[in-house]
C-alpha cells in the first residue's frame, strides 16, 4: 500500500514538473541583444526587441513607435511620410489648395491660382 502511494506521488511530481516547464527549459537569446527569444519580438534582429504599436517596425527604428500608421519621417519635421505631402522637405508637409506650394510658403494657401 505504502509503495503504491510513493509511486503515485512520484509520477505526479514528474508530471507536474513537465507541465510547468521546470525541466530542461532553456530560453535562448539567438541575436544576443539581451532579450531572450520568448520576450523578443525580433529574435533574429539584435537592434530590435519591441514593437509598441504593433505595425511590424521595431520601436528603435520606428520614428512613431506609438502610431501604427507611421514609421518613417524622412525629412524629420515630425510629420510621418504617409501623410507628409512633402516627405523630403522639412519646411512643408501640407498643401491645402493642391497647387504644389506648401502652406508654409504659400501666401494664398487656399487659392490654387496664386501663391
Ligand atoms: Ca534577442
Ligand atoms: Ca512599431
Ligand atoms: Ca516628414
Ligand atoms: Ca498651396
Amino acid at each position: 500500500m505504502t509503495k503504491k502511494i510513493i509511486v503515485v506521488v512520484g509520477i505526479s511530481l514528474i508530471l507536474a514538473m513537465g507541465l510547468c516547464g521546470c525541466v530542461d527549459e532553456v530560453v535562448e537569446d539567438t541575436d544576443g541583444d539581451g532579450y531572450n527569444n520568448d520576450v523578443d519580438l525580433f529574435p533574429d534582429d539584435s537592434t530590435e526587441w519591441e514593437d509598441t504599436d504593433d505595425d511590424g517596425y521595431g520601436d528603435n527604428s520606428d520614428a512613431f513607435p506609438t502610431d501604427a500608421s507611421e514609421h518613417l519621417d524622412s525629412d524629420g519635421d515630425g510629420v510621418g511620410d504617409n501623410v507628409d505631402v512633402f516627405p523630403d522637405d522639412p519646411t512643408e508637409w501640407v498643401d491645402s489648395d493642391g497647387d504644389g506650394y506648401g502652406d508654409n510658403s504659400d501666401a494664398f494657401p487656399d487659392d490654387p491660382t496664386q501663391h
